[in-house]
């Protein structure tokens, strides 16, 4: 695992910070590309007072310096605009009266609350929330925003967009958009049928009016992956686990499928397993990037995927979330400090964030996608990293353009 990420901070705390380690050094970066990603991540029709409170911006605390990478730590801080309503009670010293004043006491089913406190021994569930809220992403965000911008140096580009949202589906066109983003975020739910983007806005309207929360699903798909990234020989580095486990660990997510996913269980083989071509004569010049190695597959239901190694054919992966916990009109619960029944408590928050969620899936993504591609082509340097990218797609263009002179062997 060369490229390694920890985020810090509470909901209401002070401020988020990301810290990156293992970029290599010479990566053009700029704050505004960051913020740019921050800003995705915070758009979304169906969320609550909180995003008009916040402008989520980094500053840069260390690892960058003229604008590039230097291969050191890099550490950057956004700043929780709502932590002037919040310093005394979120304050990290101070009189616990303070401190409690806000208190959680009647957990939320379906949220970190109930098993947080009796695991670390809190009396608050404040002391749980804070750090289980989704706040926690525009940092992860942050983080994969680097990690965005490396893969585009290799023109590998990361896109998302919702196909689900309060059980209403959004078609997905044959050909989908590209650049995907520009399609999907000119939409307020990021979806590409904009035939039902006002039924689902209808569905979030009426969801906010009954005191209650809307799940989903979003698909991330990513272009321009050379093949053989990750690898079939560990279970840990199997590239599907490691994106699946990434995407899995953002709040809400239940579910993660790779290309036909859960269909591909009730097919048979034939209906699955995309049949191998050739994209260029044997023997003739693979075409140019030989992300493919002159090989491609009739249809994608691997999801880009096989053995745990990229094909070079997109990553089509879908996220299932949950409703937010957090109901208006709350579910039964018992009271922290009486043992007796109650209501939860109803703290403010969205009625969905199932379209920030495709731009967190999108970063995690891109983080383990940067994970893998240093893991092959490793080097301090940019220039190094190129060097042994280029390197390998000389290989791969080579073995095809050898293909015809080598003797044809019989079958087994
Ligand atoms: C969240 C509750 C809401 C959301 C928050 C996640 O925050 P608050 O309690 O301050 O209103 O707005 O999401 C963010 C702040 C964010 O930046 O995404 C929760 O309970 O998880």
């Amino acid at each position: 695992m060369p490229l390694r990420f920890l985020t810090a901070g509470e909901s209401h705390g002070k401020a988020l910070v990301a810290l990156v380690e293992g970029l290599p050094a010479g990566l053009p970066v700029t704050a505004e590309w960051v913020d740019a990603d921050l800003a995705r991540r915070m758009m979304g029709y169906g969320r609550g007072a909180r995003m008009k409170i916040e402008r989520d911006r980094i500053e840069w605390l260390s690892g960058v310096r003229a604008g590039e990478t230097l291969g050191t730590p890099i550490a950057m801080v956004i700043h929780n605009r709502d932590w002037t309503n919040w310093s005394e009670i979120m304050a990290a010293e101070g009189p616990p009266g303070e401190a409690r004043r806000r208190r959680l006491n009647r957990p939320r089913p379906g949220h970190a609350d109930l098993v947080g406190v009796l695991k670390y021994d809190r009396q608050d569930a404040r002391d749980i929330l804070e750090r289980a809220s989704a706040r926690e992403t525009a940092a992860r965000v942050a983080a994969g925003a680097l990690a965005r911008r490396l893969l585009d140096e290799f023109q590998i580009d990361i896109g998302s967009h919702v196909v689900s949202l309060g059980g209403i589906h959004a078609g997905t066109p044959a050909e989908l958009p590209w650049p995907l983003n520009a399609a999907s975020d000119s939409s307020e739910v990021r979806v590409l049928d904009t035939t039902v983007e006002a039924k689902i806005i209808a569905r979030i309207d009426q969801a906010k009016k009954d005191g209650d929360t809307l799940g989903g699903e979003c698909e991330v798909v990513v272009r321009g992956l050379p093949t053989g990234l990750g690898s079939h020989v560990h279970w840990d580095r199997k590239l599907d686990g490691r994106l699946a486990g990434a995407l899995m660990s953002i709040p809400a997510v239940k579910a993660v499928e790779i290309g036909m996913g859960f269909e591909a269980a009730r097919r048979q083989g034939s209906e699955v397993h995309d049949p191998i071509e050739a994209e260029a004569t044997p023997g003739t010049a693979a075409p140019a990037p030989a992300l493919r190695g002159g090989y491609t597959r009739r249809g994608n239901n691997a999801g880009g995927l096989e053995g745990g190694m990229t094909t070079g054919e997109p990553l089509v992966i879908r996220v299932a979330m949950k409703p937010i916990a957090t109901l208006m009109s709350p579910l039964p619960t018992i009271d922290l400090r009486t043992g007796l029944p109650a209501k939860a408590q109803a703290e403010r928050s969205d009625v969905t964030a199932v379209p920030a969620m495709g731009v967190i899936a999108e970063a995690l993504t891109a983080f383990v996608l940067a994970d893998v591609m240093l893991e092959k082509f490793g080097g301090d340097s940019l220039v190094e990293m190129r060097r042994n990218y280029e390197g390998y797609l000389t290989q791969l263009a080579a073995r095809w353009t050898a293909l015809g002179q080598l003797p044809a062997e019989e079958d087994a």
